[in-house]
């Protein structure tokens, strides 16, 4: 009866553990990037690659009324409607407008049907108002 080559039994075994150990860290990473908040928007596009979960949409369509005009920094507050694509749901927010959007064109009460991008930092820009 012919023995097992102790040597490829070895190789064998150091492998599988070296893949079981490789998975278990890409498990715990990605684990680490959903656990954290929205802030990690970004990572998580660049991990797609390798990733099975969907990316997280950079522009979405959005209801919303205007709250407060904000001239100053051109910005506006908004009480938005759900945003399923970021799991969000209705709320108030402070929102940039895009350059080429003016608060001028924009009153309190106001009704909007608009584009919302999404950057790293939380940081949420209204890039074009379909009214
Ligand atoms: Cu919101």
């Amino acid at each position: 009866m012919k023995s097992f080559d102790k040597n490829s039994v070895l190789t064998a075994v150091t492998t599988a553990a070296l893949l079981v150990g490789a998975i278990a860290s890409a498990t715990l990473i990605s684990t680490t990037v959903a656990a954290g908040d929205m802030k990690s928007e970004h990572k998580h596009h660049n991990m797609q690659a390798n990733a099975d979960m969907k990316p997280m949409a950079e522009v979405v369509m959005v209801d919303g009324v205007v709250k407060r005009v904000i001239a100053d920094s051109n910005q506006l507050i908004v009480h938005h409607q759900p945003i399923a694509a970021w799991t969000m749901a209705e709320m108030q927010m402070k929102f940039n407008l895009a350059d080429g959007l003016s608060v001028a064109d924009f009153n309190e009460g106001q009704k909007i049907h608009f584009k919302l991008k999404q950057e790293n930092m939380m940081k949420f820009t209204i890039i074009e108002v379909l009214k």
